[in-house]
């Protein structure tokens, strides 16, 4: 009995179908790229923005301290939220990062809205046109004072930030006494 080899059908080389689906795997891996690319850029910057934002946490917490050393004000009693004290001068609840103003302090009322705090951008050089203005949409700064005692406070200094999504915050606490 003979057997008849089955024809040839051509089965060398790749199909339509073989080739889409390569090219879908390709794909796919190049999206995982594309992301994973992406998020280590958001870490790159959000790295810079926490220095940022350490950075701008101390200098108001030291506007606080200046405002008792420097005899900028008349009384303790000035040194509290604008909420908890008819003196108080600071603002309460979350402020754009603007200039200190004639006082010296900041988030008080004589703040400047046209000195807000300017990153250099993408490039590192500040004063290009990538920079990039800080608006309490991206950056914001809390100064928050908690009456202990008569004798002491707390001061909360909250720095917020978008990274992405999300909000980050950096914070920094300490107290102050009447005394220096
Ligand atoms: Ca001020
Ligand atoms: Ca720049």
């Amino acid at each position: 009995m003979l057997t008849t080899p089955r024809p040839h059908t051509g089965q060398s080389g790749f199909t339509l179908v073989e080739t889409m689906i390569a090219l879908i795997i390709l794909a796919g891996g190049l999206l995982a790229l594309a992301g994973a690319f992406a998020q280590g850029m958001v870490m790159v910057s959000g790295t810079h923005y926490h220095q940022f934002a350490k950075e701008k946490a101390s200098e108001a917490m030291e506007s606080v301290f200046t405002a008792r050393d420097a005899g900028k004000i008349p009384s303790w009693d000035w040194i509290q939220n604008k909420s908890s004290h008819p003196n108080g001068i600071f603002k309460d609840g979350a402020q754009p990062l603007c200039g200190a103003g004639d006082d010296g302090l900041l988030n008080t009322d004589d703040d400047e809205d046209d000195e807000l705090e300017t990153l250099p951008g993408r490039d590192g050089i500040p004063g290009t046109d990538d920079d990039e203005v800080l608006t309490i949409e991206r950056f914001s700064r809390e100064i928050e004072i908690t009456q202990i005692h008569a004798g002491l406070r707390r001061i909360r200094v909250i720095i917020r930030y978008r990274l992405g999504n999300l909000t980050r915050e950096y914070e920094l606490v300490s107290h102050i006494s009447p005394f220096a």
